[in-house]
């Protein structure tokens, strides 16, 4: 059974400087570029969104962080970030980038978000990793990445409903934590659902 690695939204907005920075971002790059060495079948995903996403507050006149509860489930409403081609879509610029074999955008549509690799968030549009992963005869993933609360944890508990095995890389995640907890509860939630929260070292041996 082969295994891959799904490198989630190492992007510099994401990071301290950006606009959805989280803290801490930039520390797992280097995490990153270890797991890219290690592992051949690799996969970035960028967040790709265009001006004027349902997920930015600024869409609504909102403050950003706020809390959209006139949806089921409330949905955080994010400051504008990752908009398609801008600087702050970009990936880390000490990102190896050029050792993936697959780069992923997600939540390009505009009324549409998508946290996860795999589905945008109605849970049935596929962003086509799944097919792509099952025609290699990937049956195992390992997830690191931005962030654990969003975009990592969405992107675990699919590949688990999609019946793959995973392992989350401790260090290579990093929590919003927009409530303070946000990032532990997550990693729970993930292991609740079957992934295997591990340490880069138990990764390498
Ligand atoms: C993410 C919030 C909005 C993430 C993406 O990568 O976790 N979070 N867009
Ligand atoms: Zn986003």
């Amino acid at each position: 059974m082969r295994r891959a690695l799904i490198v989630v939204d190492l992007q510099n907005d994401f990071c301290p400087g950006g606009a959805l920075a989280v803290p801490g971002g930039d520390e797992v790059v280097d995490v990153a570029n270890e797991l890219l060495a290690e592992i051949p079948l690799s996969v970035l995903t960028q967040d790709w969104h265009p001006g004027g996403h349902v997920s930015f507050a600024s869409s609504y006149d909102r403050q950003a962080y706020e809390l959209d509860d006139s949806v089921d489930p409330p949905r955080v409403l994010w400051p504008d970030h990752c908009v398609a081609g801008s600087p702050g879509a970009d990936f880390h610029p000490a990102l190896k980038t050029e050792r993936a074999k697959l780069i992923i955008r997600k939540g390009f549509s505009l009324n549409l978000d998508s946290y996860s690799a795999f589905f945008e968030n109605d849970g049935i549009t596929p962003t086509g990793l799944a097919g792509w992963l099952s025609s290699l005869g990937v049956g195992s993933v390992v997830v690191m990445g931005l962030a654990t609360d969003y975009c990592v944890k969405a992107t675990a508990l699919d590949a688990r409903k999609l019946g793959l095995e995973v392992s989350i890389v401790a260090e290579g995640v990093r929590a919003v934590n927009a409530r303070p907890g946000d990032g532990d509860a997550a990693l729970k939630i993930m292991e609740e659902a079957g992934c295997k929260i591990i340490t880069l070292r138990e990764m390498l041996v």
